[in-house]
């Protein structure tokens, strides 16, 4: 079962030696940034990496750490608690991330029971369903204690994370705001760099929902209830980067994912719901007209992104539990935590890919592709230009529609090897028959577009090409023993006495 708060979570790890808590004072500027960044590189805390993974950077991840007595502030920190396969597999409850996938699948193409008993059958996971749903309680020991007047988020151990960075960022939590025409909830996970002790920036990228409710309350004229959500079940921190259907609720899918609806409070200053669980809840209210020059910032790309107009959002309380911890990331060179969160929505997306694009046999994203940049695809092919068909739809997907570099091979080569992919790639291709490149929207991120979150992108069909797909000339066999030979070279082994 995943953990019903951030702290009985901790003291899981703690149990299971996945846990380093660090005593000694540390400073939350730049400093624990370079001891987190080493750690996610180390090799991961008896961790056994899941056989649709890369194996060579599968084995990283070291520690989840907990820093204890951190410079300026009396909470201790939490970071790189979900950076490995294994911390991942706890903080969702799973033994594999399969399994899940496997209940994703049984969520979305539910069989249809035709007998009365085999209805009868089904209605206990109809129930469990509609159990999913967030349930609004009275109390949560996330308003333990409540700070408006005295509010200052310089009291919370907010890190600096790169020398370059424009200041100091809240990286791991969940934005909660609501759709002020029909009120649905969104949770997405946006950086939050602090100005004044109860004002910050607020960065979503215009293709985000969060982006998407801020245009409505703009365009209505409204100030935006907002709340910045750090703790609560151990599923949340990855439901707010689930890159769900624009309406399709994150905290639907936590609770999904918690096997049973997340517990919401009403906050004290603002008309939002916020988990009853959490750690620390900032609440207040984005200007729609004023906005503040937000970064640089050393991201998820491994460089710098730049410093941009983004909307403000100003304070309206503080609320926390009693003695809480403040929960934290870092993103930069590759791979560090949020490398797992991308690699656990590979695996537990692939049912629902497969609905939108059922040529679809499997799919990684490779480590130094950082999510958007590069994606290999397996198919299995029936008709001429079929990879060109999944390419399209591939760039037509949610937010897959950033990725750089399209590669689709044939079913027989294993996406997670990226020596076989590469190795296919470039025997397989000639690029000007076999490449298509077209504009369209990319990542906010990519810095190499000739316009922020619009360039051009490419798609290579690596796959044995057949008629009707331009000049080919027929795919020679791959070299391969015969099993007879093979077979006695085995057998006589010993005897060549090596
Ligand atoms: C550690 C981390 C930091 C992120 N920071 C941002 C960010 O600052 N701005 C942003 O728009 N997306 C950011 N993302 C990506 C979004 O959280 C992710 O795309 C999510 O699906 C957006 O949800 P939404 O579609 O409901 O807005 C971040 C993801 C992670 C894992
Ligand atoms: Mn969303």
């Amino acid at each position: 079962m995943p953990f019903a708060d951030l702290q009985s979570f901790i003291s899981a790890l703690d149990e299971r030696g996945q846990l380093k808590r660090v005593s000694t004072q540390v400073d939350p500027v730049l400093e624990i940034t370079e001891i987190a960044d080493r750690v996610s590189k180390a090799p991961a805390a008896g961790d056994v990496p899941p056989p649709t993974t890369d194996p060579v950077h599968g084995t990283r991840g070291g520690h989840g750490l907990l820093f204890e007595n951190v410079t300026g502030s009396d909470m201790p920190v939490a970071i790189n608690l979900f950076g490995s396969y294994e911390r991942m597999r706890i903080a969702l409850g799973c033994e594999s991330f399969e399994q899940l996938a496997d209940r994703v699948q049984q969520l979305v193409k539910p069989e249809i029971p035709t007998t009365l008993m085999a209805k009868m059958k089904k209605l206990p996971d109809l129930v469990k369903l509609a159990g999913f749903g967030p349930k609004v309680v009275k109390r949560g020991m996330c308003q333990e204690v409540v700070k408006t007047d005295g509010a200052n988020l310089f009291d919370l151990p907010v890190i600096q994370c790169w020398p370059d960075d424009g200041g100091k960022y809240i990286t791991f939590a969940g934005i909660y705001t609501k759709d002020p025409e029909n009120g649905e909830r969104n949770v997405g996970m946006y950086r939050v760099q602090l100005f004044e002790p109860k004002m910050t920036a607020m960065h979503w990228h215009m293709h985000h929902d969060g982006a998407r409710h801020y245009r409505k309350y703009k365009a209505r004229g409204e100030k935006m209830p907002l709340a910045i959500v750090l703790g609560g079940e151990s599923v949340l921190p990855y439901a707010a980067t689930c890159p769900l259907p624009p309406d399709v609720s994150e905290l639907l899918f936590a609770g999904f994912l918690n096997n049973g609806g997340i517990e919401l409070v009403p906050c004290k200053t603002i008309p939002i719901e916020v988990p009853a669980n959490a750690e620390i809840v900032i609440e207040g209210y984005v200007d729609i007209d004023r906005t503040i020059i937000e970064g640089p910032f050393g991201d998820h790309t491994g460089f710098y992104s730049a410093a941009g107009p983004y909307p403000t959002f100003n304070v309206t309380a503080i609320t926390h539990r009693k003695n809480p911890v403040y929960l934290t990331t870092i993103v930069g060179l590759p791979p560090q935590e949020d490398y797992y969160l991308g690699k656990v929505t590979e695996r537990i997306f692939l049912p629902l890919l497969k609905i939108l694009i059922p040529d679809i046999v499997d799919y990684s994203l490779p480590m130094w592709g950082a999510f958007h940049n590069c994606i290999f695809i397996k198919i299995k092919k029936y008709y001429p230009y079929q990879a060109r068909k999944v390419i399209s739809s591939v760039w037509g997907a949610g937010q897959m529609m950033f990725t750089k570099v399209v590669i689709v091979v044939d079913d027989d080569i294993d996406v997670h090897d990226e020596q076989e992919v590469m190795f296919h790639l470039c025997a397989n291709v000639d690029w000007r028959r076999d490449t298509v490149i077209v504009d369209g929207p990319v990542d906010i991120l990519d810095h190499a577009s000739p316009f922020e979150g619009a360039g051009s992108k490419i798609g290579i069909d690596a796959t044995r090409k057949m008629p009707g797909e331009g000049e080919v000339r027929e795919y020679p066999p791959i070299i391969e023993m015969s099993d007879a030979i093979k077979a006695k070279v085995t057998e006589r082994w010993a005897e060549y006495g090596f």
